[in-house]
């Protein structure tokens, strides 16, 4: 059976679960959440996700939601990009805590505020915070990738994954990727199946009502 991934194109959360899809070779389809005209706050969709959040997985009668759950189940599946020992285990859950609470976090309301809330919502101080928490946590990341390949060491795991999610959209708000970052991301590009989150999922560029 197909799984499906209820996603858009400019959700790197979303990304993180079909970038891994892709890594992992398993057949998916997406299923587009029309989410900047509202469907995902709608009472239909929260029969799909009562989080009323994308990404949504749906396999046979498994459904889950939260990317790091997700990635976990596929790397589980296919026993790949998962820890070799107890502790890169714990490694991997730290790392992609993390990424869900300070980079991801900040990184994708930063850029929801400045690219896709309509002017007369921005505010441009909250803005400026949540771009200084980004770049707090960024600098966080590129000193963890100061002579690794990947966050754990030499191979890629879910970690790289998750915290990936947002990477390919920083020149999008002007952030020039620091160095390492931007190697570690190139590493990552390089995998066998890996495509940009705007070919990987519907929904580009947006369309939407006028708000
Ligand atoms: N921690 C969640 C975050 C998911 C998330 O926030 N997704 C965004 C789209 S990228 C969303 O649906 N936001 C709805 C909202 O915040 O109301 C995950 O990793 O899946």
């Amino acid at each position: 059976m197909t799984a499906t991934l209820h996603c858009f194109a400019q959700s790197g959360n979303s990304y993180k679960a079909a970038l891994m899809l892709e890594l992992c070779d398993q057949p998916w389809k997406p299923i587009f959440v029309d989410f900047f005209n509202g469907a995902a706050r709608t009472p239909e969709f929260a029969a799909i996700n009562e989080m009323a959040e994308v990404p949504t997985y749906t396999e046979g009668a498994l459904r889950l939601s939260q990317s790091g759950v997700i990635i976990d189940h596929l790397s589980r599946t296919h026993k790949k990009f998962g820890p070799e020992t107890e502790a890169e285990r714990l490694e991997i859950l730290r790392w992609t805590l993390w990424d869900n609470h300070k980079l991801t976090a900040n990184i994708a309301t930063g850029r929801f505020m400045q690219l896709y809330l309509p002017e007369k919502h921005r505010k441009l101080d909250v803005i400026a915070f949540l771009m200084g928490r980004t770049k707090t946590a960024l600098d966080t990341l590129e000193r963890r990738l100061e002579n690794r390949n990947f966050i754990l060491g030499d191979r890629p795991t879910t970690a790289d994954i998750s915290c990936v999610g947002y990477m390919y959209f920083l020149e999008e708000i002007d952030i020039a990727p620091p160095a390492n970052i931007a190697a570690w991301r190139d590493r990552i590009k390089a995998l066998p199946g890996w495509q940009h989150p705007y070919d990987l999922m519907p929904g580009h560029p947006i369309q939407r009502a006028n708000v």
